[in-house]
C-alpha cells in the first residue's frame, strides 16, 4: 500500500499562497472571523440546518467583531477594505452560507442602502443600532412574479399628502420575519423608490417560508404589504430609480464571490481528508488516478476562484470595478463552488448523504446562492451585454 505523507508540502486550501497578498489587518481580520466560526459556527451549525433555526445567539458576537456592515465609514462601522470584507464573507460561509446570508442582507443591502441613499437622520438613526446587531435589516426587492425582472414591480408607492401608501408583496426576503426594519422598493408615479418600514407598522407583516431544503440555517420570508403608511421622513431621498437597489446588488454580490470560495474549501478538505483515509480495494481512494484528477480539479477551481476575487478585491478598492466584472465572478465562483461540493458529496460515498459530513449541507445551500442576488443566468446576459453592447433581456 502507499505511504501517505502525513504533512503535505502545501496548504492545499490556499495553493497559490495568497494569503502573502493580504496586509497583516486583512489577514488579522480573516483570522478572527476564522476563530469564530471554528469554535463557535461550526460546533451546532448543523442542528440549527436540520431545525431549520438561524443562529441568533450569534448576532452580537458578529457585531463585536465589526463584521455587520463592516465596509461602510462612520456610524459605528468597521470602515474595513473590499478584501478585508471578501474575507470575512468567506470565512463565513465556510461555515455555512446562512451566516453569510445574514451578513449580507444586514450590511451590504440593507445598512448599504441607507447609508448610499439615506438621509443623515435615517443614517444615524439606524446604522449605529444595525452595525451593533440591535437592529436587523431585511431588502425587499424581489416579487412573486419574477425576481430576475426588478423593472416589472408590482408594489405601489402612493403619496397621501405628507406620507406614502404602500401596497403589494414580496418574496423570499432573507431576514424578513426577523427583521426590525426593511428596505423596500416600491414603483411610484415617479418610478422606483426606496423606503424604510419598521415592524409592527400596521398592515406590515412577514411570514416565513419554511418548505426549503435549503439555506436552511437562514429565515426567508414573503412580505405583505396592505395599505402600509410611511412618512415621507421614511423614504430614501438618494434613491431615484431601479439603479438604486441594483447598485446595492453590487455590494452584496462582491460579497458572495469571496463567500462561495469559503464552501468550497469546507468540501474541498472533507473530500481530501476523506479519500486520503478511506481504504477500499487494499489501498487509499486518493491513490486511484480517477479520485487525483477529481482532488485536482476541485484545486483548480477554488484556486481560480480565489484569484478571481482577490484582483476583484483590489478593483474595487482601486474604485475600478464594474457591475459586468461582478457578474462574471459571481458566475464563475458560485458554479465553481456547487461543482466541488456536488463532487465532495459524491466522493464521500454514501457518508456523503450524512448530516454528519459538510458537503451536502454546502451544496444544498449553493442551489441558492447559485440563484438569489441574480441567476447564472442572468448574469451570463449581463457579461454578454457589456461585452457586445447588446441587451438579450
Ligand atoms: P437596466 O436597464 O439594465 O438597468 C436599469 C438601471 O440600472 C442600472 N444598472 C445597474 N446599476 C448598478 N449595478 C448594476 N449591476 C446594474 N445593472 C443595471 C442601469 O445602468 C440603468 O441605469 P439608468 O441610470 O440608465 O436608469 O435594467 P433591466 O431591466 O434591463 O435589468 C437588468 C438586469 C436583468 C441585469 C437586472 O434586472 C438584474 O440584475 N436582475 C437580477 C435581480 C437580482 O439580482 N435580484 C436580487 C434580489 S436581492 C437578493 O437576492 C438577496 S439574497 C441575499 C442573501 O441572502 O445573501
Ligand atoms: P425567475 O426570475 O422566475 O427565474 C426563473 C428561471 O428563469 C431562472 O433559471 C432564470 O435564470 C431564468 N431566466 C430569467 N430570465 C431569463 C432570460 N431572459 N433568459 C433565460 N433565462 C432566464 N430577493 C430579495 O429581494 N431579497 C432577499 O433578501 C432575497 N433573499 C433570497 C433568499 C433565498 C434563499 C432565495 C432562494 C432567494 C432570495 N431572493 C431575495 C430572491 C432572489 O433574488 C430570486 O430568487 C432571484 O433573483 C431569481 O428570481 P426568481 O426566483 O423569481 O426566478
Amino acid at each position: 500500500m502507499p505511504e501517505i505523507p502525513p504533512d503535505l508540502p502545501r496548504d492545499p486550501l490556499d495553493f497559490y499562497d495568497l494569503a502573502a497578498q493580504l496586509s497583516d489587518e486583512e489577514r488579522e481580520v480573516r483570522a478572527s472571523v476564522a476563530r469564530l466560526v471554528d469554535e463557535r459556527v461550526i460546533p451546532g451549525i448543523r442542528v440549527h440546518f436540520e431545525n431549520q433555526s438561524f443562529p441568533r445567539e450569534l448576532i452580537p458576537e458578529l457585531a463585536a467583531l465589526g463584521v455587520l456592515g463592516a465596509s461602510l465609514e462612520g456610524y459605528g462601522c468597521a470602515g474595513l477594505n473590499p478584501v478585508s470584507y471578501g474575507l470575512i464573507c468567506q470565512e463565513l460561509e465556510r461555515g455555512d452560507s446562512a451566516l453569510r446570508s445574514f451578513v449580507s442582507v444586514q450590511g451590504s443591502l440593507s445598512m448599504y442602502a441607507i447609508h448610499r441613499f439615506g438621509s443623515e437622520l435615517q443614517r444615524a438613526r439606524y446604522l449605529p443600532r444595525m452595525a451593533a446587531g440591535e437592529v436587523i435589516g431585511c431588502f425587499g426587492l424581489t416579487e412573486p412574479q419574477g425576481g430576475s425582472d426588478p423593472a416589472n414591480m408590482q408594489t405601489t408607492a402612493r403619496r397621501r399628502g405628507g406620507s406614502w401608501v404602500l401596497n403589494g408583496s414580496k418574496m423570499w426576503i432573507t431576514n424578513g420575519s426577523i427583521a426590525d426594519l426593511c428596505v423596500l422598493w416600491a414603483r411610484s408615479e415617479e418610478g422606483i423608490r426606496g423606503f424604510l418600514v419598521e415592524k409592527g407598522t400596521p398592515g406590515f407583516s412577514a411570514t416565513e417560508l419554511r418548505n426549503k431544503f435549503s439555506l436552511r440555517a437562514s429565515v426567508t420570508s414573503a412580505l405583505f404589504l396592505d395599505e402600509v403608511v410611511v412618512p415621507e421622513e421614511n423614504r430614501l431621498p438618494g434613491a431615484a430609480g431601479l439603479k438604486a437597489p441594483l447598485t446595492c446588488l453590487d455590494e452584496a454580490r462582491f460579497g458572495i464571490v469571496f463567500g462561495v470560495v469559503g464552501a468550497a474549501q469546507a468540501c474541498f478538505a472533507a473530500a481530501l481528508d476523506y479519500s486520503r483515509h478511506r481504504e477500499l480495494f487494499g489501498r487509499p481512494l486518493a491513490a486511484n488516478q480517477a479520485i487525483q484528477i477529481r482532488l485536482a480539479d476541485m484545486c483548480r477551481k477554488i484556486t481560480a476562484s480565489q484569484l478571481l476575487a482577490l484582483q476583484l478585491g483590489r478593483l474595487k478598492d482601486a474604485g475600478a470595478v464594474s457591475p459586468a466584472q461582478v457578474s462574471l465572478a459571481k458566475w464563475n465562483n458560485c458554479r465553481a463552488a456547487i461543482e466541488v461540493a456536488r463532487d465532495a458529496r459524491d466522493l464521500l460515498g454514501g457518508a456523503g448523504i450524512s448530516a454528519e459530513q459538510v458537503p451536502i449541507r454546502h451544496a444544498l445551500n449553493l442551489e441558492s446562492v447559485i440563484t438569489y442576488e441574480g441567476t447564472e443566468t442572468i448574469h451570463q446576459l449581463a457579461l454578454g451585454r457589456a461585452l457586445t453592447g447588446i441587451s438579450a433581456f
